[in-house]
C-alpha cells in the first residue's frame, strides 16, 4: 500500500497529533524523553480504543503528512510528534542559530496584545516561527484574517535568546518581546 485518501491521512494525523502532542494518557501511554512512544504500543492502544491503524498506514502518514508533523526513530520502532506539544516533554533539541529573520502568523484579533506583550507561547511549549512568509500567513488564517509578524532573530541572538529547529523546520523560541517584531502583513 502506498496510497491513502486525503480524508484518511487527515483523520490519522489528527488522531496522532491529539495523542502524541496533548493527551498520551488517553491511550494509557507515556511519552519518553524526546516525546517518543513505541509504535507497537501506540497501534495496540489505538486498536483497543476502536481506531485501528495498520503499520503501513502509519508509515504513509509519517512520510506524506503535509507538515511532516511526525517522525520515526531510525529503527522505525518509535514515533513522535516533531513539535506542537502541550504536555511537558523535552524534545532534546540542540540550540541553533536561525536565519536573520523569521515569521510568525497570527490572527487580526491577537495583533494588539502581541504588540504590547510580544509573542507568548500560550498552551504550547514554544512560540512557533517559520523561515518564510507564506507558511506563517497560512498559520494565521486558521483563526480569521491572517496577520504576519517579521521577527528580528539576528537582534534576538545578539541579546542571547535561544532558538531550536525541529525536524520539520519549524523554529521554536520561548517568547519574542515586542521590540523584535514588525507587522508585515
Ligand atoms: C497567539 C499548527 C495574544 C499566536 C500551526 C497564536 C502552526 C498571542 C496563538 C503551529 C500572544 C497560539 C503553531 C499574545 C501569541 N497575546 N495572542 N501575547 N502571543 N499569541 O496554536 O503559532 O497543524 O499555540 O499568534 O499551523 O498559531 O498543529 O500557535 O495565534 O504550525 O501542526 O496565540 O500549530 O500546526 O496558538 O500554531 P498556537 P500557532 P499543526
Amino acid at each position: 500500500m502506498s496510497f491513502l485518501s486525503p480524508k484518511r491521512l487527515t483523520k490519522i494525523s489528527k488522531y496522532l497529533s491529539y495523542h502524541l502532542r496533548h493527551h498520551p494518557e488517553a491511550l494509557d501511554l507515556e511519552l519518553a524523553p524526546g516525546g517518543w512512544v513505541e509504535v507497537q504500543a501506540l497501534l495496540k492502544a489505538a486498536r483497543k480504543q476502536g481506531f485501528t491503524i495498520s503499520p503501513q498506514e502509519l508509515e504513509i502518514v509519517v512520510a506524506q503528512n503535509d507538515k511532516k508533523r511526525f517522525a520515526f526513530d531510525p529503527s522505525h520502532t518509535h514515533i513522535r510528534a516533531n513539535q506542537g506539544h502541550s504536555v511537558p516533554i523535552d524534545l532534546q533539541l540542540e540550540p541553533q542559530t536561525p536565519p536573520a529573520v523569521l515569521y510568525h502568523g497570527t490572527s487580526e484579533g491577537a495583533v494588539a496584545a502581541i504588540l504590547s506583550h510580544g509573542l507568548q507561547k500560550q498552551s504550547r511549549h514554544h512560540v512557533h516561527l517559520s523561515v518564510s512568509l507564506e507558511p506563517a500567513r497560512q498559520v494565521g488564517q486558521r483563526r480569521g484574517r491572517p496577520r504576519v509578524f517579521q521577527v528580528d532573530t539576528a537582534a534576538m541572538i545578539q541579546d542571547h535568546h535561544t532558538f531550536y529547529c525541529t525536524d520539520n523546520h519549524v523554529w521554536l523560541v520561548d517568547s519574542v518581546p515586542p521590540q523584535y517584531l514588525i507587522l508585515v502583513v
